[in-house]
């Protein structure tokens, strides 16, 4: 299907709302100095399915994103996401929304990741895993083409962009 070209970034609107400046707290001094993430840029944008499953056909493009997000997330550098690199980070991957689900509904998901993937992933399950994140995404959207309020730095402005770039 040609007709994805049209869906691309609509506005790019910062939510600034629901970004609180938290007072600046003095850190206790962890052990090792955690890499932390930028605030990520809020952007509402519209896709489709085809917009996920395109990024994922194209295995170059694919394997190389999720490559720089697994090097992202390894906070330790060992080559492993441990359940805990993994939980800090993949709701900036590829959550949609900038609130955080509750305790117990993320647990009940990364419980049902652990099981299905191990609980250390290497580079390789790791993006099976996301892969298999984009595709039930897609499949839960259909046909229709999708408005949401993404990270700017996520996985789906990276496949928004990486569809506009291909139909350029
Ligand atoms: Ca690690």
């Amino acid at each position: 299907m040609q007709g994805c070209k049209q869906f691309i970034t609509l506005c790019i609107c910062p939510n600034n709302k629901e970004r609180k400046q938290k007072p600046k707290r003095k850190k206790k001094k962890l052990a090792n100095k955690e890499k932390t993430f930028q605030i990520p840029t809020m952007i509402e944008t519209v896709f489709t399915s085809q917009t996920l499953t395109g990024l994922i056909s194209d295995r170059k493009s694919f394997e190389s994103i999720t490559n720089d997000y697994f090097k992202i997330l390894d906070l330790d550098g060992d080559g492993t996401l441990s359940p805990s690199e993994l939980r800090k980070g993949l709701n900036r991957v590829v959550a949609v929304e900038s609130e955080v689900a509750s305790g117990e509904e993320t647990d009940s998901v990364y419980e049902a990741i652990f099981e299905r993937f191990g609980e250390n992933l290497a580079p390789e399950k790791f993006r099976d895993l996301i892969s298999e994140i984009l595709t039930a995404m897609a499949r839960a959207f259909g046909d229709s083409p999708v408005i949401m309020v993404v990270h700017s730095d996520g996985l789906i402005m990276k496949a928004v962009r990486h569809e506009s770039e291909k139909g350029m």
